[in-house]
């Protein structure tokens, strides 16, 4: 009998670590995100980075993307939300639609490229952003010239740093290679790559193994919808292409579209993609997944087969939301009477907010997130005094009238404020100090149970 009840329990606890304790697909459960763009930069080997575009909660239609995000990761398990880092309200050209980023490293200087729909012509225009850190935010530098049909762009960098763009939609799939300063398309060099590449639909992204150049794409098979992922093999950037077929097929809760890509972590391969998990199916609602990707001898991508495990490095993935203070004003939020310094080190980032000297100065955070949910708040902060403050959380203010004190920090300090409650969407977090001149360098959003 014994042995039985022991027999029966160490079962069930195998079911729980391989159906809830190792799952890490949807990779990302806190915001609903789509169209993952994987780097690892040269600048830091260690380091994942996922640039992607946002699906809005409820909405479920393309029309409602405006803005996008980055994730990070050192270990697959832990990754970092740093919140909105660029929207259409700081694309003076653009008005809707923000469709499938990609982005990349050159010369220094990290560049976000994207689409959206031009506010004169109508037209789908591939704008390029720039910015001196991978987590951004990024500042938008104009369209790039020559491109028609912008959508889905992929820009490329090769080894010898000679830039190249891959765009596509509706059927289409174009390439160039781009001017040194990356904002136009040299013309001569502009190909349709359409007929070399099966069943193309949109989304081409482009990575290297081995030497050849691997272009991924959604396609349509037989034209009809949903999009499986298909990929072509060549010798050189622009092509000629051999089409080598589906590697990530259709699959229970896949959305109408999928679009993706494919990196090398650390000594893995790694299909970045899409589904709608998270909403229940949701087509337009779409969340993040992932899975090894295996190549064979022959350089032949194996298909990938998407499930609950994911990248299963034995925990499930956790993602907190980091948002910087001093980039309240260009990630969605807002500041009056206060300032952005860098004078006083220790801060993460790129400096910190400060100049609270009477009660209404504020700095609001965004935070954005794909259901109602629990969250714990934590803002690190540095006060040599003892202070009072307003912390409001969407429409609940933490504390009375009187304020919220808060202890001196001797230097910088993660305060913790336990848990607020965030709604599915758009939340704001904005915080005034009591007359007193505290700094201000981030805030930490860490999601509570937000496990599907
Ligand atoms: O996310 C919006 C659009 O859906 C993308 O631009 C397409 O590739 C498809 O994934």
């Amino acid at each position: 009998m014994k042995k039985k009840i022991l027999k029966n329990s160490l079962i069930i606890t195998l079911i729980f670590f391989v159906r809830i304790g190792f799952c890490q697909n949807p990779l990302i459960s806190h915001i609903f995100a789509a169209d993952p763009s994987a780097h690892v930069w040269k600048t830091d080997t260690n380091t994942l980075w996922l640039y992607t575009s946002h699906d809005v909660p409820g909405t479920n239609h393309h029309a409602t993307m405006f803005d996008y995000h980055v994730f990070s990761t050192k270990d697959l398990i832990n990754w970092i939300d740093y919140g909105r880092v660029l929207s259409v309200d700081d694309v003076k050209w653009g008005v809707s639609y923000a469709w499938a980023p990609d982005a990349a490293y050159r010369n220094g200087k990290y560049y976000l490229v994207f689409c959206m729909f031009e506010k004169i012509t109508g037209k789908y225009r591939t704008g390029l952003a720039v910015s001196n850190l991978p987590q951004g935010p990024f500042t938008d530098i104009g369209f790039i010239k020559g491109v028609d049909l912008g959508q889905d762009p992929c820009l490329f960098i090769d080894d010898d740093n000679t830039p190249y763009l891959y765009w596509g939609a509706g059927g289409h799939c174009y390439a160039a290679q781009l001017s040194n300063n990356l904002k136009s398309i040299i013309k001569k060099t502009l190909v349709e790559l359409t007929a070399q590449l099966t069943d193309v639909f949109e989304g081409p992204w482009l990575h290297k193994y081995n030497n050849k150049y691997y272009l991924s794409y959604p396609g349509l098979p037989e034209h009809k919808w949903p999009e499986e992922m298909y990929y072509a093999v060549s010798d050189k950037p622009l092509g000629p292409y051999k089409a080598m077929g589906k590697y990530i097929s259709l699959f229970k809760g896949s959305s109408g579209t999928n679009h993706g890509s494919i990196a090398k972590y650390k000594n893995d391969w790694i299909a970045f993609y899409h589904s709608t998990w998270l909403s229940g199916g949701k087509s337009e609602v779409r969340n993040l997944m992932a899975n090894y990707l295996y190549y064979d001898e022959n350089g032949t991508i194996k298909p990938v087969i998407p499930d609950t495990l994911g990248l299963s490095k034995g925990k499930p993935t956790k993602c907190i939301i980091l948002l910087e203070a001093e980039n309240a004003k260009k990630a969605g939020g807002k500041m009056e009477g206060t300032r952005v310094e860098s004078k006083f080190g220790g801060y993460s980032g790129s400096g910190y907010v400060t100049g609270f000297d009477v009660r209404p100065d504020y700095i609001e955070v965004l935070v954005q997130v794909a259901k109602d949910m629990e969250a714990d708040l934590k803002i690190k902060l540095c006060a040599d005094a003892d202070f009072y403050a307003d912390i409001l959380v969407g429409v609940t203010m933490l504390a009375g009238w009187e304020g919220l004190k808060i202890n001196k920090t001797d230097g910088w300090k993660e305060v913790d404020f336990g848990k607020v409650k965030l709604q599915a969407g758009d939340n704001r977090i904005r915080f005034t100090s009591h007359n007193y001149d505290v700094k201000i360098d981030y805030f930490k959003i860490e999601p509570i149970n937000d496990q599907p």
